[in-house]
């Protein structure tokens, strides 16, 4: 008989502000699918692994210079060496976990207020990738984000950057669909139930919508 058809995986990306938690709810959405029986995938994006990720960390850890827009495209080219291999897990049925995407890619790049470096020029790149299935943004108040320790060392953590980055967080979101605007200042716990109850939702709905889209 004809082999049986393999259901697709989902494409969930988990975005949010500095220390909103995404790396920690990452994981126990992980763990959750995982108990449900799903394949399941965590990737993180800055990949500082490969090549390209290693000039990335080297940036962010302040021991080199970028240009602005050069530095960009870096980010952009890590999402593009590894989309091919997410578009193969989600088709043999992985449901693939992603920490941080595009739309921090657009985000921190413009917010940097170099006047050739738009929103609009910096989402040019990214047009073709994986289109999440659905965006799960973590918002916290910098008062909350304080509460979970100081700034780091890495090149974006301080103030007035954070304080740019959430506003252009929350004019792209305003206007975008499957986005589901989780309160991350609550206990982690509680945090997480939400993040399950908008996953299994979205889950129950991919059975009719058919094929992995792509980012335009
Ligand atoms: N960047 C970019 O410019 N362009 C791009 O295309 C991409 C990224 C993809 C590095 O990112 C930088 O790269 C980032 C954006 C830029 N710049 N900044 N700033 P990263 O992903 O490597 O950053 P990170 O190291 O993972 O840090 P984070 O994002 O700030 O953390 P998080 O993942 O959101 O939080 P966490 O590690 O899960 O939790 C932080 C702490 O809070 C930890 O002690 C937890 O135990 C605690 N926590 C978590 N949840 C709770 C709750 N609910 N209550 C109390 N305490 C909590
Ligand atoms: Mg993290």
């Amino acid at each position: 008989g004809l082999p049986a058809q393999t259901r697709r995986g989902a494409l969930i990306v988990v975005e949010g502000l500095d220390r909103a938690g995404k790396s920690s709810q990452c994981e126990m959405l992980r763990g959750f699918l995982s108990e449900q029986g799903h394949v399941v995938k965590y990737i993180r994006f800055p990949d500082r692994t490969t090549p390209i990720g290693k000039l990335i960390d080297s940036y962010l850890r302040g021991s080199s210079h970028q240009d602005d827009h050069s530095i960009h495209l870096l980010f952009s080219a890590n999402r593009w060496e590894i989309a091919k291999g997410i578009e193969e897990d989600i088709a043999s049925g992985t449901t693939v976990i992603v920490d941080r995407y595009s739309y921090s890619g657009v985000v921190y790049s413009a917010a940097k207020a170099n006047p050739t470096l738009s929103l609009d020029w910096a989402w040019q790149p990214e047009i073709g990738l994986p289109r999440p299935d659905i965006c799960l943004f973590l918002g916290i108040s910098p008062e909350e984000a304080a509460k979970r320790g100081g700034f780091g060392a890495e090149r974006y953590e301080n103030e007035a950057m954070q304080t740019r980055v959430r506003q252009l967080f929350q004019t792209i979101f305003e206007k975008m669909q499957d986005v589901a605007i989780i309160d991350a200042g609550k206990s982690m716990d509680e945090v997480s139930k939400e993040i399950q109850s908008a996953v299994t939702g979205c889950i129950a709905r991919l059975d009719t919508c058919g094929a992995l889209r792509k980012l335009e």
